[in-house]
């Protein structure tokens, strides 16, 4: 128990980044296309979209992104110079196994993240490493559609295999799936389980079709594949740390009435809960069997799948945090659609530049409500703001918005661990400028360090120090009282 006066001193102050947003280099070195490479370039209006080829003359952002490939000394030495004591990042599988089901895993790829981890440390920082963030070798989606396929788990099991036993003295915490969850939205399909849905032209674009019973089927294998994963992670390192990712969209009924608070339990069970006690607990939760009978979902299980998800439960659970949103009786005169979860305006809280509505007291929330359920170590993996930053002329980043954003959930949090919530660590998402992932843009920013790159893909990807740099090496530095 700690002494609930603020961050314990071992709290784990960091940043966070994905293989596919950042690293470039997305053939190099015997690497082939992963699901995220073979997307198209994104707008604030225009959705992004996966393409079967890559098209001459298409802006595909993870090609180059902002090569942390060839940047990564550079990089690592400007987190260490934030005082960083951990890094989440993501190991990109297409560079291990590149086309996913290849007889042995591709030694210069592994060499890559050998250098990286070698090079975190001689900084002492502690690597938090995502095994799969929203992608996977494009192969298994030409050959079977990915998760949809079940034969995606035994892939996924031996891409572990290679990983934890080539860093099993260099990497002790992993996630197995970013955000597993939002495959329970559309938008998910191809992100998380890299599905070409439409019957037609067989690509995915994000409104048309239903997919709801192929994005649970393909949920269910990741959850078996992650189940599998854990408990062979502790088969080759008893000491490894393995936690579940879920990207938290936290609801509020939008009245009092019974009924909208209802809806926001229901939307808090299936949205946020469901995979977490999967992962957690080692089984559906009941609600989950009546949601799937009343929306006609079946989901095909092996006979043992129920018995290999009891036996690969996590140690720690790690969350996304951006945003709240607000469900129940739509509010007269309301014509907004909110968040990634759907949902209203809610008049309390302000939204960012893309609609995300900032709610700093509700990750407090969050954090009770999710460990007075588990009760086991809690991070916060990603959270953040991300705006449109401005270089002046003298070269500075006055990103005062971003300290603000930053500030109010960090406050939170630290009220979090005196309500007494074990919470261990905190990772700003995109701590480097890197390519977005629901836009694929590049003008929707949320580093401490700015990186010269516009949305067309030009710029020298020169690295410069945002306010904000200086601003959370001092947070760190204090851990969490100089805010
Ligand atoms: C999360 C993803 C990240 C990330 C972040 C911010 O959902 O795990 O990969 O990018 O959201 O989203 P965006 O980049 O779309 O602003």
């Amino acid at each position: 128990m700690n002494n609930n006066n603020g961050f314990p001193e071992s709290f784990m102050w960091g940043g966070a980044t994905a293989a596919n947003q950042y690293e470039g280099a997305w053939n190099l070195d015997g690497k082939k296309a992963s699901t995220a490479d073979m997307m198209t370039g994104g707008t604030h209006t225009v959705p992004r979209r996966i393409t079967i080829t890559t098209e001459e003359g298409v802006h595909y952002p993870s090609h180059e992104a902002i090569d942390f490939y060839h940047h990564y000394k550079e990089d690592i030495r400007l987190f260490a110079e934030m005082g960083f004591r951990c890094y989440r990042m993501s190991i990109a599988w297409s560079r291990i196994f590149p086309n996913g089901d290849d007889v042995t895993p591709n030694e210069a790829g592994l060499q890559f993240y050998d250098k990286v981890f070698n090079e975190l440390k001689k900084y002492n920082i502690e690597p938090i490493v995502t095994i799969s963030h929203y992608e996977a070798p494009f192969a298994l989606t030409k050959r079977f559609n990915a998760w949809a396929s079940r034969e995606m788990i035994d892939c996924y099991v031996r891409y572990c295999d290679a990983i934890f036993n080539r860093y099993k003295d260099v990497v002790k915490y992993w996630i197995t799936f970013n955000e597993i969850n939002s495959l329970i939205v559309p938008a998910g399909a191809y992100l998380a389980g890299g599905l070409l849905v439409d019957k037609n032209g067989g690509v995915f674009n994000n409104t048309s079709v239903d997919s709801t019973q192929m994005r649970f089927q393909a949920l269910h294998h990741q959850f078996v594949a992650s189940a599998k994963a854990v408990k062979l992670a502790y088969e080759i390192n008893p000491d490894f740390k393995l936690g579940c990712m879920i990207n938290y969209s936290h609801g509020y009924g939008s009245t009092c009435k019974p009924e909208d608070m209802l809806q926001a339990l229901r939307m808090d069970q299936i949205n946020n809960m469901m995979s977490s006690d999967v992962q957690v607990r080692g089984e559906y939760p009941d609600f989950a069997k009546r949601y799937f009978t009343e929306k006609h979902i079946h989901i095909q299980m092996a006979d043992d799948d129920e018995e290999v998800l009891k036996q690969g439960c996590v140690d720690f659970y790690s969350f996304s945090y951006y945003k709240s949103h607000v469900v129940g009786t739509r509010p007269e005169g309301d014509e907004t659609q909110g968040n990634v979860f759907g949902g209203y305006k809610n008049p309390y809280l302000k939204a960012t530049d893309w609609g995300w509505q900032i709610d700093p007291v509700g990750l407090r929330y969050v954090l009770n409500h999710v460990y007075d359920r588990y009760r086991i170590p809690m991070m916060v993996v990603e959270n953040g703001l991300g705006a449109v930053d401005v270089v002046e002329e003298d070269g500075t980043i006055n990103d005062t918005y971003r300290i603000e954003f930053l500030r109010a959930h960090i406050e939170q949090m630290r009220e979090a661990v005196r309500d007494g919530v074990n919470l261990i660590g905190y990772t700003a998402w995109g701590c480097i400028d890197i390519v977005s992932a629901s836009t694929g843009e590049m003008a929707k920013r949320y580093g401490f360090i700015y990186v010269d790159k516009d949305n067309e893909g030009k710029g020298t990807l020169k690295r410069s120090k945002k306010n904000s740099f200086y601003w959370y090496k001092k947070v760190i530095e204090s851990n969490g009282e100089d805010l």
